[in-house]
């Protein structure tokens, strides 16, 4: 396309093989609209357990925790337990697995329910996306009562046994339902992919400094309704909780100006708002966007 060779700014516009750049921009958004159904996107399917959980224990001496245990637990303990309430906190290295730049379209997250009181009907166990970061430290506890904290473990009030309180005693978490399921019997369970749990995990991806994780919170109402479910320390690796994400790996096509995955009408609207200028759809380097850039452009159409 670059037959005329080297050309000052002006011959450039001359060679503008669509005109104006007005009635390029026209012709643009009339290739847009006919161009929207573009293929679809490759998708990539990532699974993994928990990096850490723990249970965040309600108790009189408020240092107890459980990171290093098999179990956490969810909901309110009956009246040996004084009533008091258990929630899960846990939390998974997503950046650590999915791609930098990656488009997270879905997410499902299975725990594994190991224990139900006699005579609890399904409970309704949520996922809330915690605020703030917090330990798994090494206390090991057989049952849901927790052990003494070690230090750095999630405790009632400490994110960070024993010099880190929450701002609110009982984990900073927020007040969205990002995920829910009912939990009946001892099994697997899954939630659904939700658009909050999605918007969640793609947050965490983009800024994993303030991946805290989710809160798994039980029926905190009414005791004996409480839920243990398996952790990443669980013997059996098909107990653990299991996080799947799909996702879209970000565009390594430089001529896929706008990252979507396809070089279409969108990209070339993109070069032609560059006509004659610099810009990154100058694909060729030469200082300027024009006829030979668009050339390679529309070599690589639809890849
Ligand atoms: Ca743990
Ligand atoms: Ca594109
Ligand atoms: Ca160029």
């Amino acid at each position: 396309m670059d037959e005329h060779g080297p050309v000052k700014e002006k011959s450039v516009k001359r060679s503008n093989p669509l005109g104006s750049p007005e009635w390029s921009r026209g012709i643009a958004a009339g290739m847009l609209a006919i161009l929207t159904a573009a293929a679809p996107l490759a998708a990539d399917e990532v699974s993994m357990t928990s990096v850490k959980d723990n249970t965040l224990i309600e108790d009189p001496s408020l240092a107890l925790s459980a990171g290093a245990s098999s179990s956490f637990y969810s909901g309110r303990v009956g009246s040996n337990g004084g009533n008091t309430l258990r929630r899960g906190v846990i939390a998974f290295d997503i950046a650590g697995v999915v791609p930098e730049g990656s488009t997270i379209t879905a997410v499902t997250l299975t725990l594994r329910c190991s224990k139900v009181p006699s005579g609890s009907a399904a409970q309704l166990i949520k996922l809330q996306r915690m605020l703030a970061d917090w330990g798994e430290g090494n206390s090991v506890a057989f049952g849901g009562g927790g052990a003494p904290a070690t230090p750095g473990s999630a405790t009632w009030v400490n994110r960070f046994h024993p010099t880190d309180p929450w701002t609110t005693p009982g984990g900073d978490f927020s007040s969205t339902v990002s995920g829910s399921v009912m939990v009946g019997a001892v099994g697997n369970y899954t939630f659904a992919s939700t658009a909050a749990m999605v918007a969640d995990v793609q947050a965490w991806l983009d800024d994993p400094a303030n991946n805290f994780g989710w809160a798994v919170i039980g029926n905190e109402t009414t005791p004996q309704q409480i839920r243990r479910f398996d952790t990443h320390e669980s013997a059996l690796p098909a107990w653990r909780p299991n996080l799947v994400i799909t996702f879209e790996p970000p565009s390594t096509n430089p001529y896929d100006l706008n990252g979507d995955g396809i070089v279409n009408g969108a990209d070339l609207a993109i070069l032609l708002s560059e006509w004659g200028e610099p810009g990154p759809a100058d694909f060729n380097g030469d200082g300027t966007v024009g006829g030979a850039d668009l050339t390679l452009l529309l070599a690589a159409w639809g890849l």
